[in-house]
Protein backbone atom coordinates (compact mmCIF):
# COMPACT_ATOMS: atom_id res chain seq x y z
CA UNK A 1 0.00 0.00 0.00
CA UNK A 2 1.24 3.48 -0.73
CA UNK A 3 1.50 5.62 2.32
CA UNK A 4 -1.29 8.01 2.71
CA UNK A 5 1.20 11.10 2.65
CA UNK A 6 2.61 9.92 -0.30
CA UNK A 7 -1.02 9.42 -2.20
CA UNK A 8 -1.73 12.79 -1.45
CA UNK A 9 1.04 14.13 -2.44
CA UNK A 10 0.69 12.03 -6.05
CA UNK A 11 -3.13 13.58 -6.25
CA UNK A 12 -1.89 17.16 -4.72
CA UNK A 13 0.67 16.99 -7.98
CA UNK A 14 -1.78 16.69 -10.35
CA UNK A 15 -4.31 19.13 -9.10
CA UNK A 16 -1.66 21.75 -8.93
CA UNK A 17 0.11 20.91 -12.92
CA UNK A 18 -0.25 23.87 -14.78
CA UNK A 19 -3.43 23.98 -16.62
CA UNK A 20 -2.01 23.35 -20.59
CA UNK A 21 1.26 21.78 -19.37
CA UNK A 22 3.99 21.66 -22.22
CA UNK A 23 1.59 20.25 -25.10
CA UNK A 24 -1.58 21.97 -25.56
CA UNK A 25 -4.63 20.14 -26.63
CA UNK A 26 -2.94 16.86 -24.88
CA UNK A 27 -4.71 16.19 -20.88
CA UNK A 28 -4.49 12.83 -20.45
CA UNK A 29 -6.06 10.65 -18.16
CA UNK A 30 -4.51 7.26 -16.46
CA UNK A 31 -7.20 4.56 -15.74
CA UNK A 32 -6.26 2.83 -12.34
CA UNK A 33 -8.08 -0.23 -12.91
CA UNK A 34 -5.69 -3.04 -14.00
CA UNK A 35 -2.74 -0.88 -13.37
CA UNK A 36 -3.27 -0.17 -9.53
CA UNK A 37 -3.18 2.83 -7.72
CA UNK A 38 0.75 3.27 -6.41
CA UNK A 39 1.64 2.44 -10.61
CA UNK A 40 -0.91 5.14 -11.09
CA UNK A 41 0.99 7.43 -8.61
CA UNK A 42 4.13 6.90 -10.61
CA UNK A 43 3.50 7.37 -13.69
CA UNK A 44 1.55 10.31 -13.23
CA UNK A 45 4.80 11.94 -11.93
CA UNK A 46 6.57 10.96 -14.13
CA UNK A 47 4.36 12.51 -17.14
CA UNK A 48 3.86 15.41 -14.85
CA UNK A 49 7.67 15.87 -14.68
CA UNK A 50 7.96 15.44 -18.49
CA UNK A 51 5.65 18.66 -19.07
CA UNK A 52 2.40 16.55 -19.68
CA UNK A 53 -1.05 17.65 -18.38
CA UNK A 54 -2.40 14.71 -16.62
CA UNK A 55 -6.40 14.62 -15.09
CA UNK A 56 -6.92 13.68 -11.98
CA UNK A 57 -10.43 12.20 -12.84
CA UNK A 58 -12.80 11.55 -15.70
CA UNK A 59 -13.85 14.66 -17.53
CA UNK A 60 -14.47 16.46 -21.39
CA UNK A 61 -11.16 18.09 -21.27
CA UNK A 62 -9.50 14.57 -21.72
CA UNK A 63 -7.90 13.71 -24.87
CA UNK A 64 -6.00 10.50 -24.30
CA UNK A 65 -7.36 7.70 -21.96
CA UNK A 66 -4.81 5.45 -20.91
CA UNK A 67 -5.10 1.92 -19.99
CA UNK A 68 -3.11 -1.56 -18.90
CA UNK A 69 -3.24 -5.11 -19.46
CA UNK A 70 -6.92 -4.04 -21.14
CA UNK A 71 -8.80 -5.91 -23.57
CA UNK A 72 -10.69 -3.26 -26.51
CA UNK A 73 -13.75 -4.53 -25.43
CA UNK A 74 -12.90 -3.80 -21.84
CA UNK A 75 -12.42 -0.37 -23.07
CA UNK A 76 -14.85 0.32 -24.11
CA UNK A 77 -17.15 -0.89 -21.53
CA UNK A 78 -15.09 1.52 -19.18
CA UNK A 79 -16.12 4.66 -21.08
CA UNK A 80 -19.82 3.85 -21.29
CA UNK A 81 -19.19 3.77 -17.55
CA UNK A 82 -16.92 6.74 -16.71
CA UNK A 83 -19.30 8.47 -19.21
CA UNK A 84 -22.35 7.60 -17.07
CA UNK A 85 -20.86 8.05 -13.73
CA UNK A 86 -20.29 11.83 -14.78
CA UNK A 87 -23.40 12.28 -16.33
CA UNK A 88 -23.46 16.51 -16.06
CA UNK A 89 -20.10 16.56 -17.81
CA UNK A 90 -20.89 15.41 -21.63
CA UNK A 91 -18.01 14.78 -23.89
CA UNK A 92 -17.72 18.08 -26.33
CA UNK A 93 -16.15 17.17 -29.39
CA UNK A 94 -14.73 13.58 -30.30
CA UNK A 95 -14.36 10.86 -27.64
CA UNK A 96 -10.81 10.81 -26.31
CA UNK A 97 -8.35 7.90 -27.56
CA UNK A 98 -8.27 4.72 -25.76
CA UNK A 99 -5.06 3.73 -25.23
CA UNK A 100 -2.41 1.25 -24.34
CA UNK A 101 0.23 1.44 -22.30
CA UNK A 102 2.82 1.27 -24.90
CA UNK A 103 1.47 5.02 -26.35
CA UNK A 104 2.56 6.37 -22.70
CA UNK A 105 5.79 4.53 -22.79
CA UNK A 106 6.63 5.74 -26.04
CA UNK A 107 5.66 9.33 -25.47
CA UNK A 108 7.73 9.09 -22.23
CA UNK A 109 10.55 7.91 -23.60
CA UNK A 110 10.43 10.69 -26.48
CA UNK A 111 9.80 12.77 -24.31
CA UNK A 112 6.63 14.52 -26.12
CA UNK A 113 3.46 12.84 -27.14
CA UNK A 114 4.20 10.27 -29.91
CA UNK A 115 1.20 10.16 -33.02
CA UNK A 116 -1.24 7.71 -32.17
CA UNK A 117 -1.31 5.20 -34.32
CA UNK A 118 -4.21 2.05 -34.89
CA UNK A 119 -1.30 -0.56 -32.87
CA UNK A 120 -1.92 1.82 -29.50
CA UNK A 121 -5.41 2.05 -29.84
CA UNK A 122 -7.97 -0.11 -27.90
CA UNK A 123 -11.32 0.24 -29.99
CA UNK A 124 -13.45 -1.96 -31.30
CA UNK A 125 -15.15 -1.39 -34.87
CA UNK A 126 -18.80 -2.25 -34.26
CA UNK A 127 -21.30 -1.78 -31.36
CA UNK A 128 -21.24 -5.04 -29.00
CA UNK A 129 -24.57 -6.96 -29.67
CA UNK A 130 -22.84 -10.31 -28.14
CA UNK A 131 -22.60 -11.39 -24.54
CA UNK A 132 -21.29 -8.71 -22.09
CA UNK A 133 -17.39 -9.69 -21.04
CA UNK A 134 -17.98 -11.72 -17.77
CA UNK A 135 -14.57 -10.49 -16.79
CA UNK A 136 -15.75 -7.10 -16.77
CA UNK A 137 -18.92 -7.83 -14.55
CA UNK A 138 -17.36 -9.32 -11.58
CA UNK A 139 -20.04 -11.68 -9.51
CA UNK A 140 -20.64 -9.84 -6.09
CA UNK A 141 -21.90 -6.04 -6.33
CA UNK A 142 -19.19 -4.90 -4.42
CA UNK A 143 -16.18 -5.44 -6.85
CA UNK A 144 -17.94 -3.47 -9.59
CA UNK A 145 -18.85 0.46 -9.72
CA UNK A 146 -23.28 0.85 -9.70
CA UNK A 147 -24.41 4.13 -10.44
CA UNK A 148 -27.87 6.02 -9.42
CA UNK A 149 -29.01 5.96 -12.87
CA UNK A 150 -28.47 3.26 -15.20
CA UNK A 151 -29.57 2.22 -18.66
CA UNK A 152 -31.77 -0.79 -17.74
CA UNK A 153 -34.21 0.50 -15.28
CA UNK A 154 -37.58 -1.07 -16.23
CA UNK A 155 -35.94 -4.88 -16.08
CA UNK A 156 -34.21 -4.12 -12.63
CA UNK A 157 -37.64 -2.67 -11.52
CA UNK A 158 -39.65 -5.77 -12.73
CA UNK A 159 -37.29 -8.04 -11.10
CA UNK A 160 -37.45 -5.44 -7.62
CA UNK A 161 -40.89 -6.09 -7.32
CA UNK A 162 -40.60 -9.67 -7.57
CA UNK A 163 -37.76 -9.53 -4.77
CA UNK A 164 -39.87 -7.79 -2.97
CA UNK A 165 -42.99 -9.99 -3.31
CA UNK A 166 -40.98 -13.00 -2.39
CA UNK A 167 -39.33 -10.99 1.09
CA UNK A 168 -42.93 -10.62 1.75
CA UNK A 169 -43.80 -14.43 1.37
CA UNK A 170 -40.27 -14.88 3.18
CA UNK A 171 -38.23 -16.37 0.66
CA UNK A 172 -34.73 -15.36 1.21
CA UNK A 173 -33.62 -16.69 -1.07
CA UNK A 174 -35.46 -16.65 -3.79
CA UNK A 175 -35.78 -12.63 -2.79
CA UNK A 176 -31.74 -12.29 -3.14
CA UNK A 177 -32.06 -14.34 -6.07
CA UNK A 178 -33.96 -11.51 -8.04
CA UNK A 179 -32.58 -8.71 -6.10
CA UNK A 180 -28.99 -9.70 -7.36
CA UNK A 181 -30.00 -10.30 -11.25
CA UNK A 182 -31.34 -6.64 -11.04
CA UNK A 183 -28.25 -5.31 -9.22
CA UNK A 184 -26.22 -6.75 -12.49
CA UNK A 185 -28.59 -4.78 -14.69
CA UNK A 186 -27.72 -1.60 -12.90
CA UNK A 187 -24.14 -1.74 -13.33
CA UNK A 188 -24.32 -2.83 -17.24
CA UNK A 189 -22.66 0.00 -19.18
CA UNK A 190 -25.45 -0.50 -21.76
CA UNK A 191 -29.04 -1.50 -22.48
CA UNK A 192 -30.05 -4.93 -22.61
CA UNK A 193 -31.57 -4.92 -26.08
CA UNK A 194 -31.79 -8.91 -26.83
CA UNK A 195 -31.31 -12.12 -24.39
CA UNK A 196 -28.06 -13.31 -26.06
CA UNK A 197 -26.42 -10.26 -23.88
CA UNK A 198 -27.46 -11.87 -20.45
CA UNK A 199 -25.31 -15.03 -21.51
CA UNK A 200 -22.51 -15.95 -18.98
CA UNK A 201 -23.59 -13.16 -16.98
CA UNK A 202 -23.77 -13.75 -12.89
CA UNK A 203 -26.56 -14.02 -10.68
CA UNK A 204 -29.18 -14.39 -13.76
CA UNK A 205 -31.29 -17.76 -13.87
CA UNK A 206 -33.94 -19.62 -15.67
CA UNK A 207 -36.63 -17.23 -13.86
CA UNK A 208 -34.70 -13.84 -14.23
CA UNK A 209 -33.92 -14.64 -17.53
CA UNK A 210 -37.75 -15.16 -18.84
CA UNK A 211 -39.23 -12.19 -17.08
CA UNK A 212 -36.20 -10.03 -18.71
CA UNK A 213 -37.13 -12.25 -22.24
CA UNK A 214 -41.15 -11.26 -21.86
CA UNK A 215 -40.19 -7.95 -21.10
CA UNK A 216 -37.85 -7.58 -24.31
CA UNK A 217 -40.49 -9.24 -26.68
CA UNK A 218 -43.86 -7.65 -25.03
CA UNK A 219 -42.57 -4.66 -23.17
CA UNK A 220 -44.43 -6.19 -19.98
CA UNK A 221 -44.31 -9.39 -17.75
CA UNK A 222 -47.09 -11.08 -16.92
CA UNK A 223 -46.39 -12.46 -14.20
CA UNK A 224 -45.03 -9.30 -12.25
CA UNK A 225 -48.09 -7.47 -13.24
CA UNK A 226 -50.21 -10.55 -11.65
CA UNK A 227 -48.03 -9.65 -8.37
CA UNK A 228 -48.02 -6.30 -9.01
CA UNK A 229 -52.12 -6.07 -8.87
CA UNK A 230 -52.37 -8.46 -5.93
CA UNK A 231 -53.94 -7.70 -3.07
CA UNK A 232 -51.44 -9.66 -1.58
CA UNK A 233 -48.38 -7.39 -2.49
CA UNK A 234 -50.21 -4.21 -2.40
CA UNK A 235 -51.58 -4.54 1.43
CA UNK A 236 -48.39 -6.19 2.43
CA UNK A 237 -46.88 -2.74 0.69
CA UNK A 238 -48.48 -0.52 2.57
CA UNK A 239 -48.28 -2.34 6.10
CA UNK A 240 -44.86 -2.73 5.77
CA UNK A 241 -44.41 1.28 4.64
CA UNK A 242 -45.55 1.86 7.97
CA UNK A 243 -42.88 3.01 10.58
CA UNK A 244 -41.92 -0.08 13.21
CA UNK A 245 -44.17 -2.51 11.46
CA UNK A 246 -41.52 -5.31 9.37
CA UNK A 247 -43.07 -8.12 7.20
CA UNK A 248 -43.99 -10.89 10.07
CA UNK A 249 -46.38 -8.16 11.57
CA UNK A 250 -47.83 -7.23 8.45
CA UNK A 251 -48.17 -10.66 7.39
CA UNK A 252 -50.16 -11.61 10.61
CA UNK A 253 -52.33 -8.31 10.05
CA UNK A 254 -52.84 -9.81 6.41
CA UNK A 255 -53.94 -13.10 7.19
CA UNK A 256 -56.16 -11.72 9.96
CA UNK A 257 -57.85 -9.64 7.31
CA UNK A 258 -57.01 -6.40 7.94
CA UNK A 259 -56.57 -4.41 4.37
CA UNK A 260 -56.38 -0.70 5.02
CA UNK A 261 -55.04 1.92 7.74
CA UNK A 262 -58.19 2.81 8.70
CA UNK A 263 -58.72 -0.49 10.05
CA UNK A 264 -56.06 -0.48 11.93
CA UNK A 265 -56.77 3.21 13.36
CA UNK A 266 -59.54 1.37 14.41
CA UNK A 267 -57.34 -1.05 17.00
CA UNK A 268 -54.89 0.86 18.22
CA UNK A 269 -54.65 -1.95 20.59
CA UNK A 270 -52.60 -3.67 18.29
CA UNK A 271 -50.03 -1.44 17.89
CA UNK A 272 -47.32 -0.16 20.02
CA UNK A 273 -45.75 3.29 20.62
CA UNK A 274 -43.44 2.86 17.25
CA UNK A 275 -46.44 1.87 15.14
CA UNK A 276 -48.82 4.32 16.57
CA UNK A 277 -46.60 7.30 16.04
CA UNK A 278 -46.26 5.75 12.43
CA UNK A 279 -49.88 5.84 11.62
CA UNK A 280 -50.32 9.18 13.10
CA UNK A 281 -47.68 10.97 10.72
CA UNK A 282 -48.17 8.37 8.05
CA UNK A 283 -49.62 11.00 5.41
CA UNK A 284 -45.64 12.94 5.65
CA UNK A 285 -43.49 9.51 6.10
CA UNK A 286 -45.17 8.40 2.63
CA UNK A 287 -43.77 11.15 1.07
CA UNK A 288 -40.73 11.37 -0.03
CA UNK A 289 -38.00 13.17 1.72
CA UNK A 290 -35.92 15.84 0.05
CA UNK A 291 -32.60 16.66 -0.77
CA UNK A 292 -33.15 20.28 0.82
CA UNK A 293 -34.82 18.57 3.56
CA UNK A 294 -32.17 16.53 4.32
CA UNK A 295 -29.86 19.56 4.17
CA UNK A 296 -31.28 21.32 6.86
CA UNK A 297 -32.05 18.60 9.18
CA UNK A 298 -28.54 18.22 8.85
CA UNK A 299 -27.99 22.23 10.04
CA UNK A 300 -30.33 21.26 13.11
CA UNK A 301 -28.66 17.66 13.83
CA UNK A 302 -24.82 19.86 13.49
CA UNK A 303 -25.89 22.61 15.98
CA UNK A 304 -27.51 20.27 18.31
CA UNK A 305 -24.28 17.95 18.29
CA UNK A 306 -21.85 21.07 18.65
CA UNK A 307 -23.86 22.41 21.43
CA UNK A 308 -23.96 19.22 23.71
CA UNK A 309 -20.24 18.09 22.42
CA UNK A 310 -18.18 20.67 21.02
CA UNK A 311 -16.00 19.04 18.54
CA UNK A 312 -18.17 16.05 17.82
CA UNK A 313 -18.79 15.71 13.74
CA UNK A 314 -22.33 14.86 11.90
CA UNK A 315 -22.34 13.09 8.73
CA UNK A 316 -25.07 12.29 6.39
CA UNK A 317 -25.13 8.61 5.40
CA UNK A 318 -27.86 6.13 3.46
CA UNK A 319 -29.04 6.25 0.42
CA UNK A 320 -28.27 10.94 0.29
CA UNK A 321 -24.54 9.99 0.55
CA UNK A 322 -25.11 7.63 -2.49
CA UNK A 323 -26.16 10.74 -4.13
CA UNK A 324 -30.23 10.19 -4.24
CA UNK A 325 -32.46 13.28 -4.55
CA UNK A 326 -34.74 11.35 -2.05
CA UNK A 327 -35.39 8.84 0.46
CA UNK A 328 -37.90 7.72 2.77
CA UNK A 329 -35.87 8.91 5.89
CA UNK A 330 -32.11 10.43 6.95
CA UNK A 331 -29.38 8.90 8.36
CA UNK A 332 -26.82 10.33 10.27
CA UNK A 333 -23.69 9.47 11.82
CA UNK A 334 -22.17 11.15 14.81
CA UNK A 335 -18.74 10.87 15.73
CA UNK A 336 -15.97 12.93 18.18
CA UNK A 337 -12.20 12.60 17.55
CA UNK A 338 -11.85 11.70 21.04
CA UNK A 339 -12.92 8.35 21.74
CA UNK A 340 -14.88 7.72 24.39
CA UNK A 341 -16.53 11.55 24.63
CA UNK A 342 -18.72 10.43 22.52
CA UNK A 343 -20.50 8.04 24.61
CA UNK A 344 -23.83 8.89 26.31
CA UNK A 345 -24.56 11.96 24.25
CA UNK A 346 -28.05 11.17 22.38
CA UNK A 347 -30.10 11.90 24.71
CA UNK A 348 -28.29 14.83 25.84
CA UNK A 349 -28.72 16.42 21.81
CA UNK A 350 -32.35 15.05 21.69
CA UNK A 351 -33.15 17.44 25.00
CA UNK A 352 -31.61 19.96 23.05
CA UNK A 353 -33.74 19.20 19.82
CA UNK A 354 -36.90 18.35 21.98
CA UNK A 355 -36.66 21.90 23.86
CA UNK A 356 -36.99 23.63 20.29
CA UNK A 357 -39.85 21.65 19.63
CA UNK A 358 -38.28 19.81 16.95
CA UNK A 359 -39.02 16.34 17.55
CA UNK A 360 -42.49 14.52 17.39
CA UNK A 361 -41.41 10.89 18.52
CA UNK A 362 -38.18 9.37 19.41
CA UNK A 363 -36.85 5.68 20.63
CA UNK A 364 -33.68 5.74 22.09
CA UNK A 365 -31.40 2.57 22.20
CA UNK A 366 -28.18 2.71 24.55
CA UNK A 367 -24.98 1.30 23.14
CA UNK A 368 -23.62 -2.13 23.93
CA UNK A 369 -20.39 -2.28 22.85
CA UNK A 370 -17.87 -4.33 24.97
CA UNK A 371 -15.38 -6.57 23.33
CA UNK A 372 -14.63 -5.65 19.98
CA UNK A 373 -13.15 -8.94 18.78
CA UNK A 374 -16.89 -10.13 19.77
CA UNK A 375 -18.99 -7.41 18.35
CA UNK A 376 -17.02 -7.96 14.79
CA UNK A 377 -18.33 -11.40 14.63
CA UNK A 378 -21.67 -10.59 15.48
CA UNK A 379 -23.87 -11.75 12.16
CA UNK A 380 -27.20 -10.02 13.62
CA UNK A 381 -28.04 -6.89 10.50
CA UNK A 382 -28.49 -4.58 13.43
CA UNK A 383 -25.50 -3.02 14.98
CA UNK A 384 -24.54 -2.32 18.95
CA UNK A 385 -24.47 1.76 18.64
CA UNK A 386 -26.11 3.70 20.10
CA UNK A 387 -28.62 5.19 18.33
CA UNK A 388 -32.06 6.95 18.11
CA UNK A 389 -34.96 6.27 15.57
CA UNK A 390 -36.97 9.49 15.81
CA UNK A 391 -39.75 11.35 13.88
CA UNK A 392 -38.65 15.25 13.28
CA UNK A 393 -41.08 18.05 12.74
CA UNK A 394 -39.26 19.48 10.36
CA UNK A 395 -39.70 23.51 9.36
CA UNK A 396 -40.75 23.98 6.20
CA UNK A 397 -39.69 27.12 3.57
CA UNK A 398 -42.63 28.64 2.01
CA UNK A 399 -43.27 27.09 -2.07
CA UNK A 400 -41.59 23.72 -0.57
CA UNK A 401 -45.20 22.17 -1.52
CA UNK A 402 -46.23 21.80 -5.01
CA UNK A 403 -48.89 23.78 -6.07
CA UNK A 404 -49.65 25.88 -3.23
CA UNK A 405 -51.43 28.61 -2.48
CA UNK A 406 -49.73 31.69 -1.52
CA UNK A 407 -49.75 32.31 2.55
CA UNK A 408 -50.72 28.58 2.60
CA UNK A 409 -47.49 26.47 3.15
CA UNK A 410 -47.63 23.71 5.39
CA UNK A 411 -45.53 25.07 8.30
CA UNK A 412 -43.85 21.81 9.19
CA UNK A 413 -43.96 18.28 7.57
CA UNK A 414 -42.65 14.90 9.85
CA UNK A 415 -40.01 13.28 8.21
CA UNK A 416 -37.83 10.04 9.30
CA UNK A 417 -34.55 10.49 11.10
CA UNK A 418 -32.16 7.71 12.24
CA UNK A 419 -28.97 8.91 14.85
CA UNK A 420 -26.20 6.46 15.03
CA UNK A 421 -23.07 7.55 17.46
CA UNK A 422 -19.79 5.45 16.86
CA UNK A 423 -16.59 5.53 18.43
CA UNK A 424 -14.02 7.20 16.40
CA UNK A 425 -12.08 3.96 15.73
CA UNK A 426 -15.13 2.19 14.43
CA UNK A 427 -15.83 5.32 12.63
CA UNK A 428 -14.73 3.81 8.91
CA UNK A 429 -16.68 0.65 9.34
CA UNK A 430 -19.64 2.68 10.51
CA UNK A 431 -19.80 4.85 7.64
CA UNK A 432 -19.14 2.36 5.33
CA UNK A 433 -22.18 -0.06 6.86
CA UNK A 434 -24.63 2.63 6.83
CA UNK A 435 -24.05 4.35 3.68
CA UNK A 436 -25.19 1.53 1.88
CA UNK A 437 -26.97 0.01 -0.47
CA UNK A 438 -28.56 -2.75 1.64
CA UNK A 439 -27.71 -5.19 -0.70
CA UNK A 440 -24.30 -3.92 -1.85
CA UNK A 441 -23.48 -3.80 2.47
CA UNK A 442 -24.48 -7.50 2.42
CA UNK A 443 -22.69 -9.03 -0.67
CA UNK A 444 -19.57 -7.18 1.05
CA UNK A 445 -20.13 -9.01 3.87
CA UNK A 446 -20.26 -12.28 1.61
CA UNK A 447 -17.46 -11.16 -0.10
CA UNK A 448 -15.32 -10.67 2.89
CA UNK A 449 -16.39 -14.06 4.26
CA UNK A 450 -16.26 -16.30 1.32
CA UNK A 451 -13.80 -15.15 -0.61
CA UNK A 452 -11.50 -13.62 2.34
CA UNK A 453 -12.49 -15.52 5.44
CA UNK A 454 -12.91 -12.30 7.31
CA UNK A 455 -15.76 -10.99 9.18
CA UNK A 456 -16.87 -7.49 8.34
CA UNK A 457 -19.76 -5.82 10.32
CA UNK A 458 -20.45 -2.00 10.85
CA UNK A 459 -17.86 -2.08 13.95
CA UNK A 460 -14.92 -3.80 12.55
CA UNK A 461 -13.09 -6.23 10.42
CA UNK A 462 -11.64 -9.57 12.00
CA UNK A 463 -9.35 -12.49 10.62
CA UNK A 464 -10.94 -15.49 12.56
CA UNK A 465 -7.49 -17.43 11.90
CA UNK A 466 -5.01 -14.98 13.04
CA UNK A 467 -7.39 -13.60 15.34
CA UNK A 468 -6.53 -9.96 14.59
CA UNK A 469 -8.36 -7.17 13.97
CA UNK A 470 -7.62 -4.49 11.59
CA UNK A 471 -7.14 -0.83 12.71
CA UNK A 472 -8.33 1.89 10.03
CA UNK A 473 -8.41 5.11 9.57
CA UNK A 474 -10.74 5.66 6.57
CA UNK A 475 -13.45 3.52 3.99
CA UNK A 476 -10.74 3.66 1.47
CA UNK A 477 -8.91 1.18 4.17
CA UNK A 478 -10.99 -0.96 4.12
CA UNK A 479 -11.60 -1.59 0.44
CA UNK A 480 -7.57 -2.26 0.37
CA UNK A 481 -7.81 -5.05 3.44
CA UNK A 482 -10.53 -6.41 1.30
CA UNK A 483 -8.34 -6.80 -2.03
CA UNK A 484 -11.19 -4.50 -3.84
CA UNK A 485 -10.97 -1.48 -6.05
CA UNK A 486 -12.43 1.45 -3.89
CA UNK A 487 -15.91 2.50 -4.71
CA UNK A 488 -17.16 6.04 -3.98
CA UNK A 489 -20.67 6.31 -2.14
CA UNK A 490 -22.31 6.94 -5.62
CA UNK A 491 -20.98 4.19 -7.07
CA UNK A 492 -22.59 2.10 -4.55
CA UNK A 493 -25.90 1.54 -5.59
CA UNK A 494 -26.45 -1.78 -6.52
N1 LIG B 1 -28.68 -0.97 6.36
C1 LIG B 1 -28.25 -2.29 6.20
N2 LIG B 1 -29.09 -3.30 6.51
C2 LIG B 1 -30.33 -3.05 6.94
C3 LIG B 1 -30.80 -1.74 7.08
C4 LIG B 1 -29.93 -0.71 6.77
O1 LIG B 1 -27.13 -2.53 5.80
N3 LIG B 1 -31.13 -4.08 7.22
C5 LIG B 1 -27.75 0.12 6.01
C6 LIG B 1 -27.66 0.27 4.53
C7 LIG B 1 -28.59 1.37 4.24
C8 LIG B 1 -28.43 2.26 5.45
O2 LIG B 1 -28.21 1.36 6.52
O3 LIG B 1 -28.30 2.01 3.05
C9 LIG B 1 -29.58 3.15 5.72
O4 LIG B 1 -30.80 2.41 5.75
P1 LIG B 1 -32.10 2.92 5.01
O5 LIG B 1 -33.16 1.90 5.25
O6 LIG B 1 -32.40 4.31 5.42
O7 LIG B 1 -31.68 2.83 3.47
P2 LIG B 1 -31.32 3.94 2.44
O8 LIG B 1 -30.93 5.20 3.12
O9 LIG B 1 -30.34 3.32 1.53
O10 LIG B 1 -32.67 4.13 1.63
P3 LIG B 1 -33.74 5.34 1.71
O11 LIG B 1 -33.24 6.33 0.72
O12 LIG B 1 -35.04 4.75 1.32
O13 LIG B 1 -33.72 5.88 3.11
MG1 LIG C 1 -32.15 6.19 4.51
Amino acid sequence: MVPKRRRMRASAAVSSALPSGRFPGVALFLVERRMGRSRRAFLTRLALSKGFRVLDSYSSEVTHVVMERTSAEEAICWQECAATASPGRPHRGPHPALLDITWFTESMAAGQPVPVESRHRLEVAEPRTGPLSQDWIPPYACQRPTPLTHHNTPLSEALDILAEAAGFEGSEGRCLSFQRASAVLRALPCPVTSLRQLQGLPHFGEHSSRVVQELLEHGTCEEVERVRCSERYQTMKLFTQIFGVGVKTANRWYLEGLRTLDELQEQPQRLNRQQKAGLQHHQDLSTPVGRSDAEALQELVEAAVGQVLPGATVTLTGGFRRGKMQGHDVDFLITHPEEGQEAGLLPRVLDHLQSQGLVLYHQHHQSHLGDLTRLTQQKHTMDAFERSFCIFRLPQPPGAAEGEALGSWPIWRAVRVDLVVAPSSQFPFALLGWTGSQLFERELRRFSRKEKGLCLNSHGLFDPEKKTIFHVASEEDIFQHLGLEYLPPEQRNA
